[in-house]
């Protein structure tokens, strides 16, 4: 399921073009919008174009981690229309009865999705009740080619993750400035798959396991942090990231438009690769909170995004994978091409999905966390 899902080119002869005019919003309804989305995370024109065409006037905001996001969906009253939890998240908020089910017959776009991927989204939101896919990718390590090589030499690591959780391969790339997702929950898994335990482990012993290996890593971690990362290393500021796919596909976009501009100055050159012990893969999923006050208006923006026009947009600006079959013929090759966003065959075969994490394991993660962090 997990590879058909993942081919690059599914479906896409049977794309039809299902672009249509949004729905208008009805007169009694404001014309306005609030969307909680991550950073870095839709194309530049996408709002504009939206606003424009609906005269919905849309207050965009946005966060760089799942945790923020559902301590303001938990506590309730958000004063969002729609927000972008990532599946695992999305499934115990679910649960928790925070999101509207969503009525199929209002997203004329629905269609463009391709069938296999809501197939495996609906193991986590039955029958795809609550959500719509938006993106997805995998969290792997993105590095400064040059900065690496010279930190560790020829032979560096840089297709596994011993390059940034053996301690003295860390220890030497400390020099250089070394990012990690300030999350939990992206971060212990792929530890405990290197480690060579079950990656979503809920056994306290074996989650100490990768407690221990990241505590002997902290002295080497610059910071921890979910967005920073992305300049950082375009401007050279640190050379290596454990970070989120698109994201240093576009911190490579990014150092290469710096090099242009200033050719007298020592480009970047960046790399992302998926480890070949294995990587998370994550979908984040399009959800109306249950409280959002401008529900129709969240309806018209969702069926926008489900255009083939718009989620290709998307996709060539922040170099995400996504669901929208119908969009893949409007996906620049260069995006289809990078392995680092579909990935080959042999990286499929070690991707994993991320647990849902019952709250007691939860809780353990925060405290570790914390401690790693602050030393206390
Ligand atoms: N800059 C946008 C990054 C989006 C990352 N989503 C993360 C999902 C993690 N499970």
């Amino acid at each position: 399921m997990l590879l058909a899902m993942m081919a690059a080119g599914c479906g896409r002869e049977d794309a039809a073009d299902t672009a249509t005019a949004p729905d208008a919003a009805p007169a009694e309804t404001a014309k306005v919008l609030n969307v909680y989305n991550w950073s870095d995370y839709i194309a530049e024109d996408t709002i504009a174009n939206f606003e424009k065409e609906t005269g919905i006037k849309v207050t965009y905001d946005v966060f760089d981690s799942n945790e923020v996001l559902e301590a303001k969906l938990m506590a309730g009253n958000t004063g969002y229309d729609l927000v972008v939890p990532s599946l695992t998240f999305l499934s115990r908020q679910i649960q928790a009865g925070v999101f509207l089910p969503l009525d199929k017959s209002r997203l004329q776009n629905y269609g463009n999705l391709d069938p296999a991927f809501m197939a495996l989204l609906a193991q986590n939101d039955t029958d795809n009740t609550h959500s719509i896919p938006y993106l997805w990718g995998t969290t792997g390590i993105g590095y400064n080619v040059e900065k690496v090589k010279e930190a560790l030499g020829e032979d560096a690591p840089t297709d596994s993750w011993a390059l940034v959780l053996e301690p003295e391969n860390l220890a030497k790339l400390k020099g250089c400035g070394v990012a990690f997702l300030d999350t939990p929950s992206e971060i212990i898994p792929p530890v405990l798959r290197y480690l060579g335990e079950e990656p979503n482990s809920f056994d306290e012993a074996v989650i100490q396991k990768a407690v221990d290996r990241l505590t002997e890593l902290r002295p080497s971690i610059t910071y921890f942090h979910s967005s920073q990362y992305i300049n950082d290393l375009a401007n050279g500021d640190i050379c290596v990231a454990v970070g989120w796919s698109g994201d240093i596909i576009q911190a490579q976009a990014r150092a290469a438009e710096a090099a242009e501009a200033n050719p007298d100055k020592p480009g970047v050159e960046i790399s992302y690769v998926i480890p070949k012990e294995g990587a998370p893969m994550w979908f984040d999923m399009l959800a109306i909170p249950k409280d959002a006050q401008n529900i129709d208006n969240a309806y018209v923006f969702l069926d926008y995004l489900m255009r083939p026009e718009v989620m290709a947009g998307i996709q060539n600006y922040v170099a995400y994978a996504s669901a929208n079959q119908a969009a893949l013929p409007m996906v620049d090759q260069a995006i289809l091409d990078d392995p680092g966003i579909y990935p080959t065959e042999e990286a499929k075969k070690g991707l994993f999905t991320l647990a849902v994490l019952p709250p007691e394991v939860d809780r353990l993660f925060t405290r570790h966390w914390t401690t790693l962090k602050t030393g206390q």
